[in-house]
């Protein structure tokens, strides 16, 4: 098989999914900025995603955050999607914007706050079962402030039970995708603040039940491509919440702040066949795009990632193994740099030029005259969801 062939397979099976809140407005905790054309709503936000996974040929899915994309009829979102060439993708839960989740929701003190949160998780799984989508996914803000406020194994204990009682509740083929996050908005425990403790719960829920590595909820310098490595061996790595970031959890656009980063986490996913499918491993954005236009903010990260996924495919596999067989540290390593310094932007063109979309999807954007008919038709647009 031809280098070229090899990517072009390759690339054929990425596909990245895009969180709906990404079209909304969105800001800081200083300050959510307006834009012109944002949706109104759930079913203009899938439109918004259709027209970036027609630019791309890469993105046949868009993520819904309940309770902002809430909508009376799930089947007629689920079908406004397929009739767009798009599909409804994993439902995030949230547990963080209600009053009575103060002190925390799944993991909460008090029962009747956690049955309050469960029953959440459970309309959650009602959603997915009108819109057919297959993949719960669960972020926890809970955790405490100060030593000593609550226990730490008491709230495992709780987190523990909410989530078997959630996970029981699941049909045969939906999933459980657990994600972890360093810290914030608890700044002294988190319960779910790594992908062991992650790892942990999901290992006694069921093999239905897989991690979510958002790739902005690290200590800095964290060596994220091992941790995907170690969870792909596990067969626990449900997916990734694709971002940038420099500081924090800054949701940059992905392949912004880092692309060597972003190669050597798609090198390893190469190298584990995790680009296949079948592997159930889903590439999804979570992203805020607060000062830059949206929708050429998400086309651009799609982008970001294909070009990390081709230079990841372009590594001479044949020629690492040996290299790293001899104890060739300097030719192993050259071997992932050529790939990585590769221009691959003229073979992602040929690609699209051979499934007939456009070679530039930026321009191709620009000229469809989308983002004039939305800025002239859509008045008042919504928030993508905190704050806003
Ligand atoms: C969290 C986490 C979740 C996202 C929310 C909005 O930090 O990344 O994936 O849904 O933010
Ligand atoms: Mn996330």
């Amino acid at each position: 098989m031809t280098t070229t062939s090899r990517v072009r397979e390759g690339l054929e099976q990425l596909s990245i999914e895009l969180p709906s809140w990404a079209f909304g407005n969105s800001g800081t905790r200083f300050k959510v900025f307006r834009h012109a054309g944002v949706p109104r709503g759930p079913f203009e936000k899938v439109l918004d995603a259709a027209i970036v996974h027609r630019v791309t040929g890469a993105a046949p899915s868009i993520a819904l955050h309940i309770p902002w994309d809430r909508v009376d009829d799930y089947r007629e979102l689920a079908a406004h999607a397929a009739e767009h060439g798009m599909r409804l993708g994993a439902i995030n839960a949230n547990t963080f914007q209600d009053e009575d989740y103060r002190l925390g929701s799944v993991a909460h003190p008090d029962p009747a706050i956690r049955r309050k949160a469960v029953a959440h998780l459970f309309e959650c799984i009602d959603v997915m079962d009108a819109t057919g989508s297959t993949d719960l996914k669960l972020w926890f803000a809970d955790g405490t402030n100060y030593p000593g406020q609550d226990s730490i194994a008491g709230r495992q204990q709780r987190l523990a039970e909410s989530l078997a009682e959630t996970y029981e509740r699941l049909g045969p083929t939906q999933r459980m995708l657990l994600e972890y996050k360093l810290f914030e908005p608890a700044f002294y425990t988190t319960d779910v603040p790594d992908w062991g403790t992650a790892y942990v719960h999901c290992s006694q829920l069921g093999e239905r039940a897989k991690v979510v590595l958002d790739t902005g909820h690290h200590a800095l310098a964290t060596n994220i491509e091992f941790i995907v490595t170690m969870l792909l061996r596990v067969d626990r790595l449900g997916g990734f919440d694709f971002n940038s970031r420099f500081y924090a959890d800054d949701d940059l656009m992905v392949g912004a702040a880092d692309p060597f980063q972003l190669f050597r986490i798609m090198h390893e996913i190469v190298t584990a066949g995790a680009l296949d499918p079948g592997r159930g491993v889903v590439f999804m954005l979570d992203q805020s795009h607060n000062i830059e236009d949206k929708i050429p903010a998400v086309i651009r990260s799609v982008m970001n990632v294909q070009e990390a996924t081709a230079k990841a495919l372009l590594v001479d596999a044949d020629a690492l193994a040996r290299a790293q067989r001899d104890g060739d540290v300097l030719t192993a390593n050259a071997v992932l740099m050529d790939a990585f310094n590769t221009d691959v932007r003229p073979m992602l063109a040929e690609c699209r030029a051979a499934a007939g979309i456009d070679p530039d999807p930026i321009a191709a954007y620009h000229r469809s005259g989308y983002a004039d008919r939305i800025r002239r038709e859509r008045d008042g647009g919504v928030g993508a969801g905190w704050g806003a």
